[in-house]
């Protein structure tokens, strides 16, 4: 019998590279999805046929005790949430809703319907915030910096509170930032390529950001999900770090995008206020070293290679190259 998996976020970046690895492994893939007027499965549509969709959403308890029921997976991954960090400082109310209170309606259907299934939950390095050591690790304190931040520390020790009260096989994955051509346009790296790709091609001649001196410890995302999915094979649930253990600051990200295609970041880079945040998280670097040990598990994509492969998908979207964004 296959394992029958839930994802929820499946339509997000990571829901679609996860489904896509649990796929290879010969799983039964079962992807939450939230009613729209529009469909908007773009980053799944190569692997529509072979995933089942259900309809829920983790601001309805009762959505998700009825998609436990009915399809009685093995494993969830909670990947869905009101991700963007920018947007918590306008929507607090609604992201907490989403991505703190969510994480409780979706451990609470599993307690009440199958307390056996095994339940991985989106964790962030937003949570360290305002960093109190530095390399981050499993053990270093939460201070978080935003809305979503803070929704993430809730979610988080809600997953652990479970473990512990409920001996519910919970496992929280404290992931640095991870892109790829799939990245949300409008989180920083993705903002960046495709400008890149549009200035190079002569659709645009300027790019608008915000914080230059933010540092962060980008990874490759398909590199991530096989984490995700690695910490719920362990016997015994437990909390992870996942990060390349390498940090570069916004401005290196755009020298490196605009020389990947011969321009100079100058020419083009024009600082703009309305992107700087009300309370900034400066310097993200974590130590995976945990994971490399329990799980096996390190980055493959060194951060100069992932800045080239997004910019060189961005040139390929825009001169209508469209491969399936992989
Ligand atoms: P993403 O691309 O923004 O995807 C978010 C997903 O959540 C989408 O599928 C979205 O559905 C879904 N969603 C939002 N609100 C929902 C609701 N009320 N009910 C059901 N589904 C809902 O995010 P991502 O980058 O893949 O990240 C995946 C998870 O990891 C998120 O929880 C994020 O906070 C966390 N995380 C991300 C990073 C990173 O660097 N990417 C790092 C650490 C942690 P629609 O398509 O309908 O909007
Ligand atoms: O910002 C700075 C900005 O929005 C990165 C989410 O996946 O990773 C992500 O959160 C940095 C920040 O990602 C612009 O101020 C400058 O310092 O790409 P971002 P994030 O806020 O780090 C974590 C781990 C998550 O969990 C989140 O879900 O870049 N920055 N100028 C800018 N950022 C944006 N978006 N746009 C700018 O113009």
């Amino acid at each position: 019998m296959n394992k029958r998996v839930l994802i929820t976020g499946i339509t997000g970046q990571d829901g679609s590279y996860l489904a896509e690895l649990l796929l290879t492994k010969g799983c039964d893939v079962i992807g939450m999805v939230r009613r729209s007027s529009t469909v908007n499965f773009e980053r799944i549509a190569h692997i529509q046929d072979q995933v089942k969709l259900v309809s829920g959403d983790l601001l309805d308890e009762a959505s998700m005790i009825e998609i436990l029921r009915t399809h009685q997976p093995h494993e969830i991954y909670n990947l869905a949430a009101q991700s963007f960090v920018q947007t918590s400082f306008r929507q607090p109310v609604l992201t907490g809703e989403t991505t703190a209170l969510g994480v409780t309606r979706l451990l609470d259907a599993i307690r009440l319907v199958d307390p056996e299934i095994r339940f991985y939950q989106a964790s962030s390095s937003e949570m360290f915030g305002k960093v109190s050591e530095v390399p981050q690790t499993e053990t270093t304190p939460f201070y978080p910096r935003s809305p979503y931040g803070v929704a993430k520390v809730y979610g988080h020790w809600i997953t652990v509170n479970y473990r512990e009260s409920y001996d519910l096989h919970t496992t929280s994955g404290i992931l640095f930032n991870h892109e790829s051509p799939r990245r949300g346009m409008e989180f920083v790296t993705r903002k960046i390529s495709h400008a890149v790709a549009q200035i190079k091609l002569g659709q645009a001649t300027e790019l608008r950001l915000g914080n230059l001196d933010a540092k962060r410890d980008w990874g490759f995302a398909a590199d991530y999900v096989d984490a995700m999915w690695r910490m719920l094979q362990q016997d015994e649930p437990k909390d992870y770090v996942i990060c390349t253990g390498e940090t570069h600051s916004v401005r290196e990200f755009c020298q490196h995008a605009f020389d990947h295609v011969g321009l100079s970041w100058q020419d083009h880079v024009v600082v703009d206020e309305t992107f700087m945040r009300p309370a900034e998280v400066d310097l993200l670097v974590g130590d995976s070293q945990q994971a490399e040990n329990d799980l096996g598990w390190k980055p493959e994509t060194p951060f100069a290679d992932l800045v080239k492969l997004m910019v060189d998908a961005d040139l390929d979207l825009l001169q209508g190259r469209l491969r399936s964004l992989a």
